[in-house]
């Protein structure tokens, strides 16, 4: 399979604006931000959607949701609140077709999602 541009992020072929990154994850400012914080938290693995993940991935996808919280503090938005969401596959709006958790805030959330 092709690299994604997430791929490529994750491999520092292509530059992203990091804030958090380990030997597991990258976390990146999303180019096209819709909230005043926009976070991607991507793991280095390539998963492309949520229904590819499987029982081995268990500590990774955990991994993926302490780091949302983690960015969300460095952000300076954990304590106001913030949103994470996983899109998957097309229909849910997901474009890029590796996996990667949304952390936004810095604003009212509406709920239910559109
Ligand atoms: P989605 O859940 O697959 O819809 O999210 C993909 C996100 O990746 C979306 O918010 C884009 O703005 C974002 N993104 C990016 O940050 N940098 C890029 O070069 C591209 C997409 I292409």
């Amino acid at each position: 399979m092709a690299d994604t541009l997430f791929a490529k992020i994750a491999s520092g072929e292509i530059p992203a604006d990091i804030l958090y990154e380990d030997e597991h994850l990258v976390a990146f400012r999303d180019i096209s931000p819709q909230a005043p914080t926009h976070i991607l938290v991507i793991p280095r693995k390539p998963i492309p959607t949520l229904n590819d993940a499987g029982p081995e991935d268990a500590e990774l996808l955990g991994k993926l949701l302490l780091a949302a919280a983690k960015v969300a503090e460095l952000a300076g938005i954990a304590e106001a609140g913030y949103r994470t969401v996983i899109n998957c596959n097309a229909a849910a709006g997901q474009t890029v077709f590796h996996l990667h958790l949304h952390v936004l805030g810095g604003r009212p959330m509406q709920w239910p999602p559109g």
